[in-house]
C-alpha cells in the first residue's frame, strides 16, 4: 500500500470537511475482539463521548446520519458483547451514528420485521436518519474496514462472511444479520413485510422485495465482511415459522400492500442512555 496515499487519506480524514473520504482498505483489517461480556456501567465509563445513544466526529464532517437498529429479546449477554466491539469501530471509522435496541414486549412470538419497521419510523422521530443499519445483536464485526456506511447505489449487505459458515455465506442471495439501507431505500421496498412470527424468511422476502423494485444489492468484499456470530441456544420463543415459505411465495405481490405502510405497534417505553436508545414495542398484529 502505497504510504503517501495513506498519509494523504489519514490527512483527508482527519482534518477535512467530509469524514467519509476512506478507502475500504484504510485501517489495519482484522481487528482482535475480546467476545467479553462488558458491564454496562463500566462500557459508559470507557466511552465518555456516547450520549443518548449517539456520537458525531470531532474533527470532520460526516456525511451522513446513520441509525444502527439492533432488534431485541433477551439477549443482554449479547449486547454487551457487540457493543464493546462496535462502537470503539465506529468512533474510528468517523461514522456519525446513533444506536437503536428495540425490544419486543412478550407475549408475542418475536417478529423482527415488525421490529426492523418500528425502528426505522422510531428512529426517524428522534432525528433526521438518511442510513438505517439493521444489525443482529449477536453478530461481531472482525475487519475495521468493514465501513459502516449506505450505499446511495443500493442496499448494502455487510456479511460476507460468517464463523459458522466458515467464513462464507450458505447462498448468494442471503442478506440477513447486518443490512444498509438508505431511508429512500427502504421507502422504496416499504421496509420489510410484517408476516413473519418466529425465525426465518423475513430476510429472503426483503431480498425479493428488492429485486422487485429492480434494486441492485451490493456486498462488502469477501475479506472486509468478515463477522463471528456468537454461538448460542435457539430461543423459546423464536422457533422456526413452519408457514414461512407459503408467506414468501407470494412476497413481490405484497411490496406494497405489507410493510411500513401497514405495521402496527405500540411504543410502550423509550429511555435515552448514554450508549443506546431503548424502545420497547408491542407488536398489535396476529400471530
Ligand atoms: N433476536 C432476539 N431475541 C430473540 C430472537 C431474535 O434478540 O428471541 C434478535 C437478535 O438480534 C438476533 C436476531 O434477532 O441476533 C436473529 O436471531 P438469531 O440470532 O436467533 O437467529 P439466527 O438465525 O440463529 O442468527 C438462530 C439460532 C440457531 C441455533 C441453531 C442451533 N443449532
Ligand atoms: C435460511 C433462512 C434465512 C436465514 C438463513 C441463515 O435458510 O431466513 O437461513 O440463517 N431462509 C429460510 O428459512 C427460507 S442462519 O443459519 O444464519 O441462522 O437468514
Amino acid at each position: 500500500y502505497d504510504l503517501s496515499v495513506r498519509e494523504q487519506d489519514l490527512n483527508n480524514f482527519m482534518f477535512s470537511t467530509n469524514c467519509s473520504t476512506l478507502p475500504l482498505n484504510f485501517f489495519e483489517g482484522r481487528m482482535k475482539i475480546s467476545k467479553v461480556f462488558v458491564p454496562e456501567e463500566k462500557l459508559t465509563k470507557s466511552l465518555p463521548d456516547m450520549k443518548d445513544g449517539h456520537y458525531s466526529p470531532k474533527n470532520c464532517t460526516p456525511h451522513e446520519n446513520v441509525a444502527i437498529i439492533i432488534p431485541f429479546r433477551d439477549r443482554l449477554a449479547h449486547l454487551f458483547i457487540l457493543l464493546p466491539t462496535l462502537i470503539p469501530m465506529l468512533i474510528k471509522q468517523g461514522v456519525q451514528f446513533t444506536i437503536f435496541v428495540i425490544e419486543q414486549d412478550l407475549p408475542t412470538s418475536f417478529n423482527k420485521g415488525v421490529v426492523y419497521n418500528a425502528g426505522f419510523l422510531e428512529a426517524l422521530k428522534v432525528d433526521n436518519f438518511d442510513c438505517f443499519i439493521f444489525h443482529d445483536v449477536d453478530m461481531l464485526p472482525l475487519n475495521n474496514n468493514n465501513l459502516y456506511r449506505c450505499d446511495p447505489k443500493g442496499p448494502l449487505h455487510f456479511v460476507a462472511g460468517v464463523n459458522k459458515f466458515k467464513y462464507r455465506l450458505i447462498y448468494n442471495w442471503l442478506i440477513g444479520g447486518v443490512l444498509g439501507l438508505t431511508r429512500d431505500q427502504y421507502q422504496r421496498v416499504n421496509g420489510f413485510s410484517n408476516l413473519y412470527f418466529g425465525w426465518g424468511s423475513e430476510d429472503d422476502d426483503m431480498r425479493l422485495r428488492m429485486y422487485s423494485t429492480n434494486m441492485t444489492v451490493y456486498r462488502r468484499p469477501q475479506s472486509v465482511g468478515l463477522y463471528d456470530m456468537i454461538i448460542h441456544r435457539r430461543d423459546k420463543r423464536w422457533r422456526p415459522n413452519n408457514g414461512r415459505f407459503e408467506i414468501t411465495w407470494m412476497a413481490t405481490n405484497r411490496t406494497h400492500i405489507d410493510g411500513i405502510n401497514t405495521v402496527k405497534y405500540t411504543l410502550t417505553s423509550m429511555e435515552k442512555k448514554p450508549l443506546f436508545i431503548h424502545m420497547r414495542i408491542a407488536v398489535n398484529m396476529a400471530d
